[in-house]
């Protein structure tokens, strides 16, 4: 049974459902813009790193950004574009991160797979699935412990909450009560498995509520009823009524990285995902609706596509990071750690 989210009334809180869909809409525009800009550089050989598309994610991860104070914490994966553009993180310090730059968010060592920026609340990008559910779990009792109304949010695909890391973390989220909101991009595939390979049960919100958490299952490819669930778990986790999870069903269009085949996908599948792609078809929306025009969103457009060649500029007239940077910084490096 698909249920709904308990309250939108939070959403509300940010606007009108005008005012909520042009922020969206910009989030998931710079996104798509930003992935293309990066996209091209590896199709063209200009620089190599590893790279897992977001394409068809874009209003999932937007609607974290919207929910999000900026000191909220945030842990995410590998597969993190989207939601690193949602938090806030500056379009150039992603860019300059991915092209391996000093100016990246973690000095260009960490790369496409380990951005962080503690002081914008993104604690944590990692390639280790389910991974980042413990450590957001540790940011929620801290958060806790402090009183001072943070949340933390973590992400990971539906691959993830097969992993033991997930199911541990959402038992110790729920029994300690921890602000914590357990957001599920579900896009249906574990690198070349589906989830009905890999799961009888694949209403994956019973994992939560079979922990005594309350659990929401949206469809990710509508980005007002997204915003409104993580609006209302974000806003139930700060209010202290403990955490809640979050399954946004959508799809994975591309391959599981850049460069992968994508043949074992049916081909009829994926084409009625790409045919709802979510920065077109809400585009539309918003015109059909009535509440923007197309000179607004064109402008937007516009200025998104300038931000980027901006951060792209940006990153490429930055110095590669050396390799002596690689010692820096390291818990091992004793010299290092006492500055
Ligand atoms: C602990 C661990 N096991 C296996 C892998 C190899 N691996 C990388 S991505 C991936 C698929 C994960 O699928 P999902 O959680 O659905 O996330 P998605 O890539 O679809 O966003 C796997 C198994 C890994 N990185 N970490």
């Amino acid at each position: 049974m698909v249920s709904s989210p308990t309250s939108v009334a939070a959403a509300e809180s940010v606007g009108t459902p005008a005012d909520v869909a042009l922020n969206l809409y910009r989030s998931m525009r710079r996104m798509r813009a930003l992935e293309n800009a990066l996209q091209k550089v590896l199709s063209t050989g200009e620089a190599r790193f590893p790279s897992y598309p977001i394409r068809g994610l874009e209003a999932t991860c937007a609607s974290i950004g919207l929910a999000m104070q900026p000191s909220d914490y945030l842990s995410t994966t590998y597969r993190c574009l989207g939601d690193v553009v949602a938090k806030g993180v500056p379009l150039r310090g992603i860019a300059a991160e991915f092209l391996g730059r000093v100016t990246g968010t973690s000095k260009g060592k960490g790369g496409s797979m380990h951005l962080s920026a503690p002081e914008l609340g993104l604690m944590a990008t990692t390639g280790i699935v389910g991974a980042g559910a413990p450590i957001a779990c540790g940011l929620g009792l801290a958060a806790q412990l402090e009183g001072n109304g943070q949340v933390a949010v973590t992400t990971f695909g539906d691959g993830a909450t097969s992993i033991g890391a997930i199911a541990e973390s959402l038992n110790l989220a729920a029994i300690w009560n921890l602000p914590l909101v357990f957001v599920c991009q579900n896009n249906q595939w574990a690198e070349h498995t589906s989830i009905s390979d890999y799961t009888r049960n694949t209403e994956l919100t019973s994992r939560a509520e079979a922990v005594g958490m309350r659990a929401v299952r949206v469809d990710g490819f509508a980005p007002l009823e997204i915003h409104a669930a993580v609006q209302a778990a974000v806003e139930e986790a700060r209010a202290g009524q403990g955490p809640v999870f979050v399954e946004s069903v959508t799809y994975r269009t591309k391959g599981h990285s850049f460069g992968s085949e994508n043949r074992y996908v049916p081909a009829e599948e994926r084409k009625a995902a790409e045919a709802r792609d979510p920065v077109v078809a809400f585009r539309l929306s918003i015109l059909q609706e009535g509440w923007h025009s197309e000179d607004t969103l064109s402008s937007i457009d516009a200025d998104v596509d300038e931000e980027v060649r901006d951060a792209m500029e940006f990153a490429r007239s930055s110095d590669p990071t050396p390799p002596e940077e690689m010692l820096r910084d390291v818990y091992g490096n004793q010299e290092d750690s006492r500055r």
